[in-house]
């Protein structure tokens, strides 16, 4: 699992060519993302750091791989569906991420 601060990515459209573009590259490779920390974690068997980086960088963005375990948000896949702490990149959106973790739309 590699981690990647990637600053310019700000919304779903941003992750979805990320995706496309490391998928381009590893078919099997999983993505998730959190678009409001601009974070993405990415499990590739095929690929190593400097290629997804390569990836990710050829699509136009800016990742700077992050080294250790970030641990921004303090809701990450709630598990009621509504998207907060999702790694679907279509669930999210800038509004959705923006909000506090806690009193939102899961408690
Ligand atoms: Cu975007």
């Amino acid at each position: 699992m590699v981690t990647f601060r990637i600053s310019d990515m700000t919304c779903g459209h941003c992750a979805s060519t990320i995706a496309g573009a490391v998928r381009a590259e590893d078919p099997a490779a999983r993505l998730e993302f959190d678009i409001g920390e601009h974070l993405v974690r990415i499990a590739s068997a095929a690929l190593a750091g400097p290629a997804l980086q390569a990836a990710i960088r050829a699509a136009g963005y800016s990742p700077m791989e992050v080294q250790g375990r970030p641990q921004p948000a303090a809701a990450r896949g709630c598990g009621c569906g509504c998207g907060c702490g999702s790694t679907k990149a279509q669930a999210l959106d800038v509004t959705q991420t923006a909000g506090p973790a806690k009193g939102g739309c899961c408690n």
